[in-house]
């Protein structure tokens, strides 16, 4: 099995063709794609998030790493296909408004569409009424939302109480998750569930409908 330090360095780098190589390397030398996520490039994007709060690298090279992950993350994303091609469930998955992070968001909608979900992916930025909107046109069973920073988590709230004010609250179960939101946040805004991380994400989903 590979080491994964020189992966994380090339993701800390922003250096796309060294990652996708040490990446292509883990997998060949028997590395979960999993093992690679968390210990390789998460870790790598912990450390990014690190250097920036200290101020010893900037918006585009954070924009440069994120770039990179994504582009890793290409090649194993079939790995987490489990199969099974019956929709488990309908999932509207969206960064909330005023955000732009959307890897973890991205990492959620690959793992759920892997396990199974059918997945419309509303992208970064969405605001309350598009949710809104999204729920009208396709009836999903799941509204999942991710928030990464502080100043948009209240915009989650913000969804919850324009899905009541539009009268379909009740027909959908609301998911969030994300960096700084935690299970007590959820509770507090009257979100059915918060998944910590994209493994959970999945579980909590299968969890809240009632599906294996
Ligand atoms: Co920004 N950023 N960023 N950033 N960025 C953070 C989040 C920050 C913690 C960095 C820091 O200061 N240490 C900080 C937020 C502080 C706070 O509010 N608490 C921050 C800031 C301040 C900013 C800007 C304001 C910087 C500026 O302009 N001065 C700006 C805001 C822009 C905006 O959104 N309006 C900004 C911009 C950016 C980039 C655009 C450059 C880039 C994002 C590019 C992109 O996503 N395409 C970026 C990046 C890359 C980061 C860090 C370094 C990495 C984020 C990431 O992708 N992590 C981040 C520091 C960090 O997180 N360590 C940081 C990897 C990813 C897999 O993890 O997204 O947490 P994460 O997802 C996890 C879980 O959270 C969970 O599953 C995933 C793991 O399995 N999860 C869910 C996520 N969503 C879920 C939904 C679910 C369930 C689970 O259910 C629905």
């Amino acid at each position: 099995m590979s080491d994964l330090k020189a992966l994380s360095e090339a993701v800390i780098k922003g250096d796309i063709n060294s990652a996708r190589a040490e990446t292509q390397k883990a997998l060949d030398s028997g590395n979960s794609a999993q093992d690679i996520l968390d210990n390789g490039l998460i870790t790598a994007m912990d450390e990014v998030g690190r250097r920036f709060s200290k101020g010893l690298l900037f918006v585009p090279q954070m924009l440069r790493s994120a770039k990179t992950m994504q582009e890793c993350m290409k090649l194993f994303e079939s790995l987490f296909q489990e199969g099974d091609i019956t929709s488990k469930g309908k999932v509207v998955i969206g960064t909330v408004k005023g955000d732009l992070h959307d890897i973890g968001k991205n990492l959620v909608s690959m793992m759920m569409e892997g396990a199974g979900f059918s997945i419309v992916d509303l992208g970064v930025d969405v605001s309350p009424e598009r949710f809104v909107e999204k729920v009208h046109e396709i009836e999903p069973d799941i509204v999942a939302m991710s928030a990464l920073l502080s100043t948009t988590m209240p915009s989650m709230r913000l969804t919850i109480e324009a899905l009541k004010q539009a009268g379909v609250r009740g027909k959908v179960k609301v998911m969030i998750g994300g960096a700084p939101v935690t299970d007590k946040y959820a509770r507090e805004i009257g979100a059915d569930c918060y998944g910590p991380d994209a493994g959970s994400a999945v579980a909590k989903a299968k969890e809240i409908l009632g599906v294996s």
